[in-house]
């Protein structure tokens, strides 16, 4: 019968490892929900991540990436409880150790993460500990091997196990739930009212919509943004706390706070923001009306030194980037932005205050949930993704992608429109082609322009005879045409054409 008591076994490790979760989660309650053990190892493992396999991971999964990593961390505890049950019904010692192990690097995990407190480890140690209970009076109750009375040992068993699971997932469910409505950042958001611009955006051209449908809307809606960042629970940032400090390389250190801010000449620019992993013809790019003050008035304040060259910013969770000090100085509207459509910046956008420059990719510029700006030397310092492999330089390269008609579609002969949407930013688009096969490149009509800082739509009109064709399109900026080279997106992004398989009938 060792296989059967295997299996119960294995279920009381599974009941024991949900009491575990359970528990740690009602204690991140008070710890932080960053200590949270799920959360803590999730988070540990994504910074350990080597930058290819996030790639991967991105370029496969796309913004689901985090959905995926939930699902693989369940997959693999589940086994490890289950093993836990398994050892601990043959030998009591083997199964507790494991059940330590686990709950020391979920500890060390939260211990590890930039937000860590003191009381980090106790979700983790207290979880450990009521697993350890939980499970030796699961496998106190395991039927007997050669039991006189097997069935009514194994429903009082089943019972207990039961009983001990759904206790842990309610705590888990229960316990992010009122972490999640506890926080205050979300009603300090509801609650806030955004100032005006002193220097509004100039108005948007009627034009710039294509006008043919199935191209994306030219102003990306907030709630379909796309989402990258390392965070697996949205930091929670109340305005009130919130400072920004500058320092450094600088002859006056300053701490901004969040009235200040608020007081000061606030900006509003379109801009196209795009991620360094958007794949040709892929869609982590969006576009959007920001307001914030620009960055260059508080380096200017700061006044930085002869030498510097760079401004790394940092979040509250730890994340950096490293943004050429030209490009926060040279004019354009890098902004420090608190709105986004006129609404203050949605929690996973970098609530209450995230950066926003023109023309460089989100990795080296983008940083969300920003409270300190650190001027200094390329030379000096590096941060997340240029340790991870990234290249130090992330200007945004000129790409256009096709969006009607979709590949692999199939259109009668005669005209055939073909429309998508082109970007080179803060460089501005100026042409956009499209090319049938190996034929030579046509010229696109080009929408209304928003600005060098913007995407740009733009269409074409194909006399389409019936058949099989790969529609091609490249944009050109004042530099000249996009490179049809292929490359990936590490380390500073992808090129080549973007292109469609199309059956006209
Ligand atoms: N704090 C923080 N800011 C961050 C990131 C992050 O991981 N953490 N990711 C950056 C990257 S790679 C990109 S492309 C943009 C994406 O911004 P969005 O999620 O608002 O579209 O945020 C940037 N800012
Ligand atoms: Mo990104």
């Amino acid at each position: 019968m060792a296989g059967r008591r295997d299996g119960l076994a294995a279920l009381a490790g599974i009941a024991a490892g949900a009491v575990t979760v359970g528990v740690g989660a009602l204690v991140a309650l008070v710890a932080g929900p960053t200590s949270d053990p799920l959360v803590a190892v999730g988070s540990a493992f994504v910074d350990a991540t080597p930058g290819w396999l996030k790639d991967v991971a991105v370029s496969t999964f796309g913004t689901a990436d985090k959905v995926v990593l939930g699902i693989g961390e369940a997959v693999v505890l589940l086994a490890l409880a289950a093993l836990a049950g398994v050892l601990a019904a043959r030998r009591w010692a083997w199964g507790a150790t494991l059940v330590v192990v686990l709950g020391a690097v979920a500890g060390l995990a939260a211990m590890g993460r930039p937000e860590a407190g003191i009381l980090a480890p106790a979700p983790a140690i207290a979880g450990a500990i009521a697993g350890l209970l939980v499970l030796r009076e699961l496998i106190r109750r395991l039927p007997a091997a050669e039991p006189r009375d097997e069935g009514v040992q194994r429903r009082t068993f089943l019972q207990a196990a039961l009983a001990a699971g759904a206790l842990g997932v309610v705590a888990v469910v229960v316990g992010r739930a009122i972490g999640a409505g506890a926080r205050g950042a979300q009603a300090a958001r509801t609650a806030l009212r955004i100032p005006r611009a002193t220097t509004t955006a100039a108005p948007v051209p009627a034009g710039v919509q294509v006008g043919v449908d199935g191209v994306g809307p030219w102003q990306t809606p907030a709630a379909e943004f796309y989402r990258i960042d390392t965070a697996l629970v949205v930091p929670q940032v109340d305005p009130s706390t919130w400072s920004l400090r500058v320092h450094g390389m600088v002859e006056q250190e300053i701490t901004l706070t969040w009235d200040e801010l608020l007081a000061g000449d606030l900006v509003e620019a379109w801009v196209t923001l795009a991620c360094v992993s958007n794949p040709v013809g892929g869609d982590l790019i969006g576009n959007q009306l920001w307001l914030g003050l620009p960055i260059a008035d508080l380096l200017a304040r700061a006044r930085p030194t002869g030498d510097a060259d760079m401004v790394l910013s940092r979040s509250v969770d730890g994340f950096t980037a490293s943004t050429p000090l030209e490009a926060l100085t040279d004019g354009r509207d890098a902004l420090l932005a608190i709105a986004m459509d006129g609404e203050p910046l949605p929690l996973e956008h970098g609530f209450p205050v995230r950066m926003v420059v023109p023309g460089l990719y989100g990795y080296v510029s983008a940083t969300k949930w920003v409270t300190d700006l650190e001027v200094t030397r390329f030379a000096d310092a590096t941060s997340y993704w240029t340790d991870r492999g990234w290249s130090p330089e992330g200007p945004v390269k000129t790409q256009s992608r096709i969006e009607v008609p979709r590949h692999g579609s199939s259109v009668p002969a005669g005209s055939v429109v073909v429309a998508g949407t082109a970007w080179a930013q803060h460089r501005g688009v100026t042409g956009v082609q499209v090319r049938v096969d190996e034929g030579s490149w046509n010229d696109a009509t080009l929408a209304d322009d928003g600005g060098i800082d913007t995407w740009r739509q733009w269409s074409w009109t194909w006399d389409a005879e019936p058949g099989s064709y790969l529609l091609y399109v490249r944009a050109s900026d004042p530099q000249g045409p996009q490179t049809g080279a292929v490359a990936d997106v590490v380390p500073d992004g992808a090129t080549g054409y973007d292109s469609v398989r199309v059956t006209v009938t």
